[in-house]
């Protein structure tokens, strides 16, 4: 007998995992004839410093290390659901495993009637990355700037000047740069998918990330070095410009002058949180600006000094835009887990809290308008959008459905699918998923 365990996977035959857990179908397979049910147990099995995996019969943040199904001896499909167990991500494909084994009289017996390597793959904190997950991560980003002329393009054009009314001083800030990031990220995936987009913790130093090997070191000149080994020496942001240029304001020492985490996490807190006061100044009740775009996201571009990434118009030429992009939506990831879990109103897609409730916005800031470029729409069919819309649909996953090709606001607020909906597909080390 065998046992045959299929993961809602599209496009490949390797899976990727969250803290989110998905469902899966377990049947049997030439199970022994002349009984009706074969009992057995599904564990995970973690090399050493892999990641973990927990199962449940029900979707639910409280799963355990094993599971105990009973299979239809005819191969009827059972479900279980399977995800990573928090906080202990993957660091490379195939260091955690699904096993099936039969159980008699209470215990998992020989031999192995299934084995599914698998990866809990997790965005992290840069600093936490080993040098095959940072060399991997750095390889894709260059193959994806292709010395400028690969698909990096389209990110380029995305977030630019004549997209600025859309993304940024208003109410989709914080879901559209979330789509923005999760388009990267699966482009990214597409040429290495062991790949994680990572995050700078900018109210800590990054004594790992600003090196020549990972990100770069600015000289006098603002021109970023890099190691000669470093896949990122080819990068060119801009084809009038080779290279990156970027200030040398921050170094692997640097603490930067920004609101810290804890204090990103009260902007908006108690009975009276809401998205628009912790996300946006222009909103709140009172005159000075207050939300996180203000402070911790312009303090930590400007803290460069100079460069492509203190102008919003240009700093998505520097690969370092997108792990402090990472880091801004991780806050609002962790504000939105905050307090009562992920299940609570903050992730919400239609609580009154979890988004914008005032009079309706330009289109695009509505929460169910459809998110520019992804959606087509420009200037000619609605004054307010772009004049053009790079890039085509949001890129696939193999591992969910979400967002679909053009995601609206809405699909943004609940990206581990706590509410209903299916996850994004993405997850932070330390922000687990909780009904
Ligand atoms: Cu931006």
């Amino acid at each position: 007998m065998k046992v045959d365990i299929q993961f809602p996977d599209t496009l490949s035959n390797r899976v990727f995992l969250t803290w989110r857990p998905v469902k899966a179908t377990v049947r049997a397979i030439d199970a022994p004839a002349g009984q009706p049910n074969v009992a057995i147990r599904l564990e995970g099995k973690s090399n050493v410093g892999g990641g973990a995996i927990s199962f449940t019969n029900r979707l639910t943040h409280a799963g355990a290390p094993s599971v105990d199904l009973q299979l239809s001896s005819d191969g009827t499909p059972v479900d279980v659901w399977i995800g990573g167990a928090f906080p202990t991500a993957s660091k490379a494909y195939g260091d955690v495993s699904v096993e099936a084994r039969q159980v008699v009289g209470g215990q998992a017996v020989a031999p192995l009637l299934a084995r599914v390597p698998v990866m809990v793959r997790i965005r992290k904190n840069a600093e936490a990355l080993t040098n095959t997950e940072r060399d991997l991560f750095l390889s894709a980003m260059a193959a994806l700037n292709g010395k400028g002329t690969g698909r990096f393009v389209d990110f380029r054009d995305m977030h630019d000047g004549d997209a600025y009314e859309q993304i940024h001083g208003n109410v989709s800030f914080l879901p559209w740069h979330r789509a923005y990031l999760l388009d990267l990220e699966r482009e990214l995936q597409v040429i290495e998918d062991q790949v994680a987009l990572p995050y700078w913790k900018f109210d800590e130093a990054a004594p790992k990330l600003f090196q020549p090997a990972f990100i770069g070191q600015s000289d006098r000149s603002a021109t970023v070095q890099f190691a000669p080994t470093n896949p990122l020496r080819n990068w060119v942001g801009d084809l009038n410009r080779r290279g990156i240029w970027r200030g040398n304001a921050v170094g692997p020492t640097t603490v930067i002058n920004v609101r810290n985490e804890f204090d990103c996490m009260r902007i908006s807190e108690g009975a009276n949180a809401n998205f628009t006061e912790f996300s946006d100044w222009k909103y709140t009740p009172t005159s000075a600006p207050t939300g996180l775009e203000s402070d911790p996201h312009n303090g930590a571009h400007n803290s460069l000094g100079a460069g492509w990434i203190t102008d919003p118009t240009t700093s998505q030429l520097d690969p370092l835009f997108y792990l402090l992009h990472n880091n801004v939506d991780r806050l609002w990831a962790k504000w939105q887990w905050l307090p009562s879990g992920s299940g609570g109103a903050r992730s919400d897609p239609t609580s009154a809290i979890s988004y914008f409730n005032g009079p309706p916005r330009p289109n695009g800031h509505n929460r169910g308008d459809t998110l520019w470029p992804w959606d087509g729409i420009v200037k000619a069919g609605v004054p307010t959008r772009p004049p053009t819309a790079p890039g085509g649909g949001m890129a696939d996953s193999s591992m969910t459905r979400a967002p679909g090709l053009k995601p609206m606001v809405s699909s943004m607020i609940d990206y581990l699918g706590a509410h209903g909906g299916d996850p994004l597909g993405f997850a932070y080390d330390d922000v687990p998923f909780e009904l």
